[in-house]
């Protein structure tokens, strides 16, 4: 075959996808491959799979790691050394800021955004409202363990890592745990639904920003690789992702900081809820909003789409949109912005830096990542830069 590949999808011979190793992460690649491959029938395709740190550091809380792009930082290099062409990762585990050269073609629909219970064996017939007081809950996520204790203050929570196979074993086959609190995403794509015992609504548990979604990341200029990865994004998701990941990156919030949402994609409408807690759940802020996405919004200017960017290359919080998504991405944009500035104007980061504060104490200085130096994305730089 010609090197050029002219035989081939989107003009490549072979196409390198990216993959953390664990058996959840390469699931989840073969399901994007898949993808690709139902919109491209000869792709030819060969998943590259490594560790990353968030793999390799298995006994520390992911929040006191310190690092906000833990999971993702090792694939990002090896698509920048373009050792492979494009990378999946699950979209809660990237940041909100990519680094340069990186955008995000394309996130797949998403599966059940909620965080599920499942119990150990001997509990399986109870709920979190159920279970005999002082019963230990496993999560090493902040945003879980502050709402939670605030709904459940007489039980308690206490960090667990490894990945879900770890997880499960780690909860059946000792008693150091009662229940796990766990994305049913990734519980489901294990083929563990049966284990599920309890899905948490918006008012016991909002979820993660991205959180159910899986994102594929490449670079900046491979227009065809970007191609292809248009065919497989979902409009709606997408919708819903600019608008969670605006909210975060204008809190600035990481995995250190319980921020969490709740997101409504309606025929021509969007409504974002989004909160944020101090650690033990005893303060909360949350508010809800909602933006037409069908018909211009006449009454406010600020939701108009700015007519000056409509160049390549916009992304928004590192996305791509869809060529006819340009307009109600910048609104879902612009939502995610207003709702953390409404927020961020009743005190939201007064208990996000309390929280990072009483979190970081002996964990190592976090890194930051770079701007990724497109138009929209630099106008959309938080407003509350610690
Ligand atoms: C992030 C968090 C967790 C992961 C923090 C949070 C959970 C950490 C823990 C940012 N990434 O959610 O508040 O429970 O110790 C992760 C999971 C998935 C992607 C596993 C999970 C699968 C679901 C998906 C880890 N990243 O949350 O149960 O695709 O969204």
């Amino acid at each position: 075959m010609e090197s050029n590949g002219n035989g081939q999808a989107g003009g490549k011979d072979l196409i390198r996808i990216g993959s953390r190793d664990s058996e959840l992460a390469l699931k989840q690649t073969h399901m994007v491959r898949e993808a690709m491959q139902r919109v491209h029938p000869h792709l030819n395709s060969e998943i590259v799979s490594m560790k990353t740190k968030g793999d390799k550091i298995q006994d520390v809380a992911l929040s006191k790691i310190g690092s906000k792009s833990l999971f993702t930082k090792e694939l990002e290099l090896a698509l920048e050394a373009q050792s492979v062409d494009v990378v999946v990762h699950s979209l809660k585990d990237l940041p909100t800021t990519l680094p340069d050269g990186m955008v995000i073609g394309a996130v797949l629909k998403r599966e059940d955004p909620r965080d599920a219970v499942i119990m150990h064996p001997k509990y399986a017939e109870c709920t979190l409202a159920t279970l005999p007081k002082d019963s230990v809950i496993g999560t090493s996520s902040l945003r879980r363990s502050a709402q939670l204790k605030r709904k459940y203050p007489d039980l308690c929570f206490k960090s667990v890592r490894g990945n879900l196979n770890t997880r499960f074993r780690k909860l059946d086959d000792a008693d150091d745990y009662a229940a796990l609190v766990l994305a049913a995403a990734g519980v489901i794509r294990m083929g563990w639904k049966n284990r599920i015992s309890q899905y948490l609504c918006d008012d016991l548990c909002m979820y993660a920003v991205g959180q159910g979604a899986l994102a594929v990341e490449c670079r900046e200029g491979d227009s065809a690789i970007l191609d292809i990865l248009a065919k497989i994004a979902d409009p709606d998701t997408t919708v819903e992702a600019v608008a969670e990941r605006a909210f975060m990156r204008t809190l600035e919030g990481g995995c250190s900081a319980p921020v969490a949402v709740h997101t409504k994609v309606m025929e021509d409408s969007l409504t974002l809820k989004g909160g944020v807690w101090s650690l033990d759940g005893s303060e909360e802020l949350v508010h809800t909003m909602t933006i037409l996405t069908r018909e211009p919004d006449t009454s406010s200017d600020s939701l108009r789409p700015p007519k000056k960017i409509a160049k390549t290359c916009i992304t928004f919080c590192g996305i791509v949109p869809l060529p006819e998504q340009k307009d109600v991405m910048t609104r879902a944009n612009q939502l995610g912005k207003s709702l953390a500035q409404t927020l961020l104007d009743k005190g939201a980061d007064q208990i996000l830096k309390a929280a990072k504060a009483q979190n970081t104490v002996n964990s190592p200085p976090s890194v930051s990542s770079t701007s990724n130096g497109n138009i929209e994305d630099k106008k959309a730089l938080p407003v509350n830069t610690s």
